[in-house]
């Protein structure tokens, strides 16, 4: 029985031992080829993402998997907000890929949730009614791997929300594709991470290394 002090009562399976967790970002139909709001490429990353669940899972690390959970009536669609209706709640496009290989034991994040929201930092989510930092704090995860869709927004707000909460921060940039609706964002975001004290990595260096 794990989360007792949140007064929830679950069983898991798991309970992470590891000051590290993993931190998969968005991997929804929606923002794979196909979707509503489709990312060059996206579905590339699932393959490295599912080696770190895999790795994660082996080194007794958390998982968290955050997922846009939109009403139907966000602001975060057009025409007040950016972009197509995606990832709405309770439907096929808001599903992660179905070649996602996570546990129930892992931890879904849902964010974007308030029609008010754009829930573009998965810090904005929450999980077992919790914030994300409230979970991570009670699991003393001091660092954090993180990959996923998109890296020119959610995974750039993720990330920065991590360095000003204090974790250490590890991008995987080989599981991350950029929505690029300007040529040139994915570069900037990059830039933006590295400037606030985000480590680049990969998932090979990642797996490699604990060897
Ligand atoms: C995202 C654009 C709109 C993301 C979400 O997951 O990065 N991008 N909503």
């Amino acid at each position: 029985m794990i989360l007792d002090n949140f007064g929830i009562s679950t069983t898991k399976a798991f309970e992470p031992k590891a000051n590290s967790a993993l931190l998969v970002i968005d991997l929804q139909n929606d923002f794979c080829p196909g979707g509503a709001l489709p990312v060059a490429n996206g579905d590339q990353v699932i393959e490295p993402l599912n080696r770190m669940i895999s790795h994660a899972h082996k080194n007794e690390q958390s998982v968290f998997l955050s997922r846009d959970w939109h009403p139907l009536n966000a602001k975060h669609f057009k025409p007040t907000g950016n972009w197509p209706i995606h990832c709405v709640e309770d439907t096929p496009g808001a599903e992660f890929h179905s070649s996602l290989k996570y546990l129930g034991s892992d931890y879904v994040v849902s964010k974007g949730t308030d029609p008010e929201e754009n829930g573009y930092s998965a810090f904005e989510g929450k999980t077992y009614f919790r914030p994300l930092d409230e979970v991570l704090r009670y699991f003393k995860v001091k660092k954090l791997y993180i990959g996923g869709l998109a890296t020119d927004y959610c995974v750039k707000n993720t990330c920065l929300d991590a360095r000003k909460l204090g974790y250490i921060v590890y991008l995987l940039t080989d599981t991350c594709r950029a929505v690029n609706q300007k040529p040139g964002d994915e570069a900037l975001a990059l830039n933006e991470m590295a400037n606030a004290g985000v480590k680049f990595t990969t998932t090979d260096e990642v797996i490699d290394k604990a060897r």
